[in-house]
């Protein structure tokens, strides 16, 4: 995770580095000519020489271009990073601002450039809310949870996690087989529910979709069960037919909140999805999976800026356990070390 950045703005710092580093023997040049200067005038001005010395000691000035070529070289390697371009955009903007025409000493370049990244970086994230707080803050009962995607991005799986950590917060949760499509999907979620030991409910294959969804939803009231997940079938956000699918869902069903769950590694096609699910029946936030196969790491940084829905936990593994909140420091953390 994030191996693809890290090593991009460290080879971009090493090149920065390289860059400035003629003018700054051009500096000392002109450093030994400025002592020579403070020497003369030393005798009327005694305080001088330190602070000439101190103003020029190692120390650079980064014009804006020394640095352009190799700014435009990040924004490419960074948007093949799955970076999304707005991105891509403000990490440049950021380490102009703080790099051009500044003094900088040049030990310190690596410092200023990864401190100007996180600081895009961490604009670029939104601000992530915990569902389960939400949830609990929530009066209403059943509490509805639609999740969205297209197909095998990993719909089924996250909704096991969420149950886990549904029941771990003490909160009841019934199942919506609303996956009435794909073949074995009740099976699936069967098997989930055996293991984590929560009821589903289903109709045969074929049935509608909202019919199921509306059967889970009696089913909680009557059994005074807190929370509703509804399993839809995955679907190509350009299929017209089978999005008319899922916006009668919505509009029978109302779901309290409606969950997108996208792969980390679709990169830009992702910020596309989620745009057009959002136009089609409203996504409140992104669920983002798979980040353990991602090297790259640029969609999980991007996905907020990119789509302008916010990502509220990350899906790193297979295991019930392997659902993280999305935490915008532990991203930080392990971007920079
Ligand atoms: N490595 C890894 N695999 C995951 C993660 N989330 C889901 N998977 C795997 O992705 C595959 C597809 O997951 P499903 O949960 O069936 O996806 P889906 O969106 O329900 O698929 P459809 O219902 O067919 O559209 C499975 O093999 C999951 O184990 C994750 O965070 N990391
Ligand atoms: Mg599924």
């Amino acid at each position: 995770m994030f191996d693809f950045l890290k090593s991009k703005v460290k080879e971009f710092a090493d090149k920065v580095k390289r860059i400035v580093e003629p003018k700054k023997e051009e500096k000392e040049g002109k450093r030994e000519k400025a002592k020579k200067e403070v020497k003369k005038k030393a005798k009327v001005k005694l305080g001088l020489k330190k602070s000439i010395e101190g103003l020029i000691k190692g120390k650079i000035k980064v014009e804006e271009n020394d640095i352009k070529d190799l700014l435009e070289e990040l924004e490419l390697t960074l948007i093949q990073g799955d970076v999304a371009f707005e991105v891509a955009e403000s990490i440049k903007e950021s380490i102009k601002s703080s790099l051009i025409g500044k003094e900088v000493k040049k030990d310190k370049i690596e410092e200023i450039i990864k401190k100007a990244v996180i600081k895009a970086v961490e604009e670029s994230m939104g601000e992530p809310f915990s569902l389960i707080e939400l949830i609990k803050r929530s009066d209403k009962r059943p509490f509805v949870i639609a999740i969205f995607g297209t197909n095998g991005s990993g719909k089924t799986t996250t909704i096991a996690k969420l149950v886990k950590m549904l029941k771990d917060s003490n909160l009841s949760v019934v199942v919506a087989a609303s996956d009435t499509f794909r073949a074995a999907s009740i099976e699936q979620l069967e098997e989930h529910a055996k293991k984590l030991g929560f009821r589903i409910i289903k109709r045969n294959y074929g049935a509608d979709p909202t019919s199921v969804a509306y059967d889970a939803v009696e089913h909680a009231k009557s059994k005074h069960i807190d929370v509703v997940i509804i399993d839809t079938a995955g679907r190509q956000e350009l299929n017209i037919n089978l999005m008319k699918e899922l916006e009668k869902l919505v509009r029978v069903i109302k779901p309290d909140i409606k969950l997108f769950v996208g792969e980390s590694i679709a990169g830009s096609a992702l910020y596309e999805q989620v745009k057009n699910y959002n136009k089609a029946v409203g996504i409140d936030a992104v669920i983002l999976t798979k980040f353990d196969l991602d090297p790259k790491g640029g969609t999980v940084i991007s996905a907020y800026k990119a789509s302008g829905v916010p990502v509220i936990y990350l899906g790193v593994g297979q295991k019930y356990e392997d659902l993280l909140p999305f935490n915008k420091e532990e991203i930080i953390k392990r971007l920079v070390e």
